[in-house]
């Protein structure tokens, strides 16, 4: 460049190639980046006369000097710390994945997590929020304590959510010789850069969990946290293992935003037996808003105690929102039974399977909404927004192997049902929507990469197919997946030149990666010198910014008024001849 400085990209892989490394241009050593946030909890505590509390500015020292978690080599070598920043590390490589670059952020004062309070999940969700286009996933450190409570309130704040936000921590702190605390960063960190599971996650022992269903079972054992109700989300054994059917979708045609407003007039009653009204009533009192009653088995209360029901319906009349759920672990509310049945009489609204936990943070969430009324706010509490609990008890949907058509296909193809699924970019090809959506409801699964990574949304995009492009975007598929190549849809929408396509996708929150803008520059200025305006139109609708510089220093405004001028001649020269008259002197 004209400054003979070289751009911190560019120097990045020239060193790289200098020492002999494997080229970073090589699609195989592509850098993921997670944004760790340390909010505090055990993984980072030390002792101090006897008892455990966080420790200020130790982590990232500590982690440096942990192989597993850090490669100094390569950071040295590709110059992370300058152009990451001096709290960036980056993971060893690994077998299959890119290498993951994380920079941890750490929050002053570090919290025992049972000192936290809706602000501070408020902080998270901005910050976040202010982070989402520069990071591929985020990682959130956290104590265990309130850690469930954390990720379901997180899970309702982050509204189209298209990356992964994983919250972790540890029993026992990373700073000791047999601790959980590294074990579960490691598992987070790869599982936030690799996979875009657009969901607000809890990752413990080997495990990731949906966050608005797990709760903290034991206070001393490794596996601290059940999923009561829901399978894991994905197993981290030998491999990782990813449970894509069970990942939770959000229609994604809308973008990210994190609603940080929420209801703190909420609360948790737990019935047992002999509960006397007066503690009911007392519990119930203005300011109280929303609470989750936690019944006994199915969703059960007393039917002989008209005192308790009396106050419940009182409070109901009166506005407040009462959700049933069980204090059982297991197993959702229901109507079997006449002592469940009083409870819907008294205006109460069924939890589902819903944990405690979620219930409460949902209607902290809910009734913080303050353009819907009461009545919108309970049909809200009782529908499921985030896969915290189940919507549909009718029974399993049919799946692609119960078809007699999809087995008749499968077997002339002599292949399996499942892979009926890889007719979907045919059927997308040649746009028809209606064959996808019959697909959709025999279980094929519309967000699923192929052997190249390749998604139904990456060849909808180069096709310019936009209805599919918006079907499959309403089915949550998701704009942030990438290709063996590492291109998004968005860049082949860009590629292919679907501007109404490119569009669509920026207004769903879909965005270049940092690296793709940094390198933009040289592509547009081709563009220009080509005089391909409506390329360039197409990159700056897809956020590319025309004023970036090529590798020659020069921008693409500068190369168009170059081209210009060579066709057409000097403008700057007629620039002094503003004047007419002095024109038609000349
Ligand atoms: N008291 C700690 C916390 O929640 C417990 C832990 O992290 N294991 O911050």
């Amino acid at each position: 460049s004209r400054s003979g400085q070289l751009h911190p990209t560019r120097r990045r892989k020239l060193s790289s190639s200098l020492d002999n490394t494997e080229p970073l241009t090589s699609p195989h050593t592509a850098e993921a980046r997670v944004l760790v946030i340390n909010t505090g909890g055990t993984i980072g505590m030390t002792l101090h006369d006897n008892v455990l509390a966080p420790k200020a500015n130790a982590f990232v020292k500590s982690l440096r000097k942990l192989p597993i978690l850090h490669d100094e080599m390569y950071a040295q070598q590709t110059s992370l710390y300058h152009y990451y920043g001096e709290n960036s590390l980056v993971l060893p490589s690994n077998k299959d994945s890119k290498r993951i670059v994380y920079t941890i952020m750490e929050y002053n004062p570090l919290l025992d997590s049972s000192n936290m309070t809706t602000d501070d999940w408020g902080r998270f969700g901005k910050d976040i929020e202010k982070n989402y286009e520069s990071y591929d996933g985020f990682v959130i450190l956290h104590g265990t304590d309130t850690m469930a409570y954390t990720a379901s309130a997180l899970s309702f704040m982050c509204e189209h959510l298209g990356k992964p936000i994983i919250l972790t921590g540890s029993q026992v702190p990373i700073y000791e010789i047999r601790n959980d605390g590294r074990d579960n960063l490691l598992g987070a960190l790869l599982i936030a850069g690799q996979f875009v599971i657009p969901e607000v996650g809890l990752y413990f022992h080997h495990t990731l969990y949906r966050g608005n269903r797990v709760t903290k079972v034991d206070t001393a054992s490794f596996n601290a946290f059940s999923s009561p109700n829901l399978a894991p989300l994905a197993t981290a054994e030998v491999d990782i293992l990813i449970n894509w059917d069970t990942v939770w979708r959000a229609n994604t045609t809308a973008k990210f935003r994190v609603s940080t407003e929420l209801n703190r007039n909420v609360g948790l009653l737990r019935l047992f037996p002999g509960i006397t009204a007066a503690t009911v009533r007392a519990f119930l009192q203005a300011p109280m808003q929303g609470v989750v009653l936690e019944t006994y088995g199915s969703g059960n209360a007393p039917d002989n105690r008209k005192d308790l029901l009396e106050e419940l319906k009182k409070a109901t009349d009166s506005g407040v929102i009462i959700i049933n759920c069980t204090q059982c672990l297991r197993g959702t509310v229901s109507t079997s039974y006449a002592t469940g049945k009083v409870l819907i009489d008294a205006g109460l609204i069924a939890g589902g399977d819903m944990t405690p936990e979620a219930a409460l943070s949902k209607l902290s969430y809910v009734l913080a909404k303050k353009d819907l009324d009461l009545e919108a706010k309970k049909k809200m509490m009782s529908q499921n927004l985030r896969g915290e609990m189940r919507s549909d008890f009718a029974g399993a949907k049919l799946c692609l192997s119960d078809s007699r058509f999809i087995q008749i296909i499968a077997k002339s193809l002599s292949i399996s049902c499942k892979e009926v699924s890889a007719l979907q970019p045919f059927l997308i090809k040649i746009g028809d929507v209606e064959a996808l959506e019959a697909l959709k409801e025999m279980g094929s699964n519309l967000s699923l990469g192929d052997y190249d990574g390749r998604t139904p949304l990456h060849v909808a995009c180069c096709e310019g197919n936009l209805k599919a492009v918006q079907y499959l975007l309403s089915q949550g598929a998701t704009v942030y997946a990438k290709d063996r190549y590492g291109a998004t849809p968005l860049a082949n929408a860009v590629h292919f030149r679907h501007k109404e396509v490119v569009r669509l996708l920026r207004k769903t929150g879909a965005h270049f990666s940092r690296d793709e803008l940094d390198e933009a520059g040289t592509e547009l200025c081709s563009l220009s010198t080509s005089g391909d305006l409506e390329s360039l139109e197409i990159w700056s609708l897809a956020g590319a910014d025309l004023t970036k510089p090529g590798y020659d220093g020069q921008n693409a405004i500068q190369v168009v008024r170059y081209t210009l001028t060579q066709l057409f001649g000097d403008f700057s020269e007629y620039a002094e001849y503003d004047n007419e008259e002095e024109v038609n002197d000349m």
